[in-house]
C-alpha cells in the first residue's frame, strides 16, 4: 500500500493479458493508485477481450485506440446486420478477430464505445491514443489525430501515411512538432521494442511515446509522469509481425 496516490499511465496491451497482470504486480498497485491505459487493448495478442474485462474490473480509466473504436463500429454493423437480413457490414475484419468481437459482451462494447479521445491528468499531462495537431487548442484536436496520427507536415498537422512503414516526404514525428502547451502521453507508434521514446519539442513540453510493443515481442511499459519513472515486462513471446496498419 502506497501513501501516496501515484498516477500510471500503461501503453498499449494489446490482448496481453499475461504480461499485464505481471506489470500490475510489479507496480503493485493499491487502491490509492490512479491507473490509465493509452488505447488499444484489443488485436494482436492472445486475450484482446480478457484485457477489456480486467481493464474494466480495475476501474481504470483508459482513452480509445483505433483498434478499440474499429471493434465497436464492427460491433454496430452486426447489430444492424442481425436485424435486417439485407444489411451488409461494409467493413473488412479477420475471422480471428471478429470471434473476438463476438466474445465482447455488450456492456464490454458499450464501454470501449464510451472511452474519451483524450484525458487531461493535470495541468501538465494528458494522455491521448495516437496523437494531437500542433497549433490547435485541446478542444479542437481532431479525433481522427487522436486516434491515428503518426506523421505531421511543417506545420504540424497530419500527414496520412500512404504504406505500411511510410513516413511521407516532408513528414516528421508528431512528438518532435508539437507545440504544447500540455505535455502528452501517447501510445500507437512502436518506435523501439524495449525504450519509451522522449521528445522535448519546446522547452517543458514533452512527449512520451510508450507503446513499446509487447504484442510484437517487445515490453508492456508503465510510465508515472510525476517522476518519470519506467516500470516494463518483457513480452512472454511475440503475438504478431511488427506491421502498421493505418
Ligand atoms: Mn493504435
Amino acid at each position: 500500500v502506497h501513501a501516496v496516490t501515484r498516477t500510471i499511465v500503461v501503453g498499449d496491451v494489446h490482448g496481453c493479458l499475461e504480461e499485464l497482470d505481471e506489470l500490475l504486480r510489479a507496480l503493485q498497485c493499491g487502491e490509492d493508485d490512479r491507473l490509465i491505459f493509452a488505447g488499444d487493448l484489443m488485436d494482436r495478442g492472445p486475450d484482446p477481450v480478457g484485457v477489456v474485462r480486467r481493464v474494466r474490473e480495475l476501474g481504470a480509466a483508459c482513452v480509445q485506440g483505433n483498434h478499440d473504436e474499429k471493434h465497436v463500429r464492427w460491433a454496430r454493423h452486426e447489430a444492424k446486420r442481425r436485424a435486417d437480413a439485407k444489411y451488409k457490414n461494409p467493413m473488412r475484419m479477420s475471422p480471428e478477430r471478429q470471434k473476438d468481437n463476438a466474445a465482447l459482451r455488450d456492456e464490454d462494447v458499450a464501454w470501449l464505445g464510451a472511452l474519451p479521445k483524450m484525458i487531461k491528468l493535470d495541468e501538465k499531462w494528458i494522455v491521448v491514443h495516437a496523437g494531437l495537431e500542433a497549433g490547435l487548442p485541446l478542444a479542437r484536436q481532431k479525433e481522427a489525430a487522436m486516434l491515428r496520427l503518426r506523421y505531421v507536415d511543417a506545420r504540424g498537422r497530419f500527414l496520412a501515411i500512404k504504406g505500411p512503414g511510410d513516413m511521407p516526404e516532408g513528414g516528421a514525428i508528431w512528438a518532435t512538432r508539437w507545440t504544447g502547451p500540455e505535455s502528452v502521453i501517447y501510445g500507437h507508434a512502436v518506435h523501439d521494442l524495449a525504450t519509451p521514446r522522449h521528445d522535448e519539442p519546446t522547452a517543458g513540453v514533452e512527449c512520451w511515446g510508450i507503446d513499446t510493443g509487447c504484442c510484437f515481442g517487445g515490453r508492456l511499459t508503465a510510465f508515472l509522469p510525476a517522476t518519470k519513472e519506467i516500470v516494463q515486462v518483457a513480452a512472454k513471446q511475440k503475438y504478431a509481425e511488427l506491421a502498421v496498419e493505418e
